[in-house]
């Protein structure tokens, strides 16, 4: 089934409609206004070329570091004689306290490109978290969860869901990338507490009943378009064509019971430390899974008073 495409979508319809009813929806007209052509990669080149850039293979395991140039002459376009790339340029901004090849500069520079989804409300999020309350727009400085992915023929993100409850928008500005979308409630065909399945090529031993599972949606994203990904959905993203897209993941604040649902859940989860990365003012790195939670029970309270832990 294709994903229901939509245009002049209101912020009122978009959280009632898809976000908080957990309904993926493509936004054709989501890009509007940007500036595609500083998002192309001839231009990306030219502006960021002699950056380096995280390069992960098929999942998000990190497997080199390399210059942007190095990265497209390597994996876009051209003679690569049929052959698909493998390589997968994910450029994040900060989102752990380590020195790293992050793309905060490169988002500064991008800075009026592009805008904040006018579909999108501005409200406060819980994920990224920001002290005063005020609006939040995903182009400042200030939300840090997004990254820029730059993806040659072929390379791929296999079957996952994305961290704690949170939220993926997916913006298209060049390639297309055909997807598979499984519905939260496959769980259980599709990972096996530890991995996720690889829809391509089923280890039937390790998922004995992905025969079961029943993908919802398949469906190519072209330039221009916007997808969200609701929470908990499972993704499986082929690019089709080379492609360039930017990627933001949030948790808004009315979908704060589910993240409080995965904190006492996964008490483990070893991307708590994004989380708390989006809290640095407030708590401490040690701060558990429970702390945090309470942390936003405070944070979040009708005054917005914000306790620190
Ligand atoms: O565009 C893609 O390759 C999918 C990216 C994705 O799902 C993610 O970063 O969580
Ligand atoms: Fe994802």
């Amino acid at each position: 089934m294709k994903v229901e495409r939509v245009s002049n979508l209101s912020q009122e319809d978009f959280m009632e409609k898809y976000l908080l009813s957990r309904v993926p929806v493509i936004i054709t007209d989501g890009m509007k206004d940007w500036d595609m052509s500083r998002f192309q990669p001839e231009s990306l080149e030219k502006e960021f070329g002699y950056f380096e850039v995280q390069v992960y293979d098929d999942l998000f395991d990190l497997q080199n570091v390399d210059t942007l140039k190095n990265y497209l002459a390597k994996n876009f376009k051209k003679d690569k004689d049929g052959e698909l790339s493998k390589e997968y340029t994910r450029w994040y901004t900060k989102l752990k306290e380590v020195d790293f090849y992050w793309s905060d500069d490169v988002f500064v520079q991008l800075e009026n490109a592009w805008s904040h989804p006018y579909f999108l409300p501005t409200d406060p999020l819980a994920v990224p978290f920001r002290r005063d309350m005020s609006p939040v727009k995903i182009t400042e400085s200030r939300f840090p969860y997004k990254g820029l992915f730059l993806s040659g023929q072929g390379a791929r993100t296999r079957l996952h869901k994305d961290p704690f409850n949170s939220n993926a928008v997916l913006c298209q500005f060049q390639g297309q990338k055909g997807f598979v979308l499984y519905a939260p409630d496959q769980e259980d065909y599709v990972f096996n507490g530890k991995e996720f399945v690889n829809i391509l090529d089923p280890d039937l031993e390790k998922f004995p009943d992905f025969p079961k599972a029943k993908a919802s949606y398949e469906d190519t994203l072209s330039p221009g378009e916007v997808i969200l990904f609701p929470a908990n959905w499972f993704h499986d993203v082929t690019s089709k064509s080379d492609s360039i897209s930017v990627t933001c993941n949030f948790v808004h604040k009315e979908e704060l019971p589910g993240l409080y649902r995965h904190l006492d859940n996964n008490p483990e989860d070893d991307q708590l430390e994004i989380l708390k990365f989006f809290i640095r003012d407030h708590v401490k790195p040690t701060a558990t899974a429970q702390e945090i939670k309470t942390f936003c029970e405070n944070a979040f309270n009708e005054e917005f008073d914000v306790i620190d832990i």
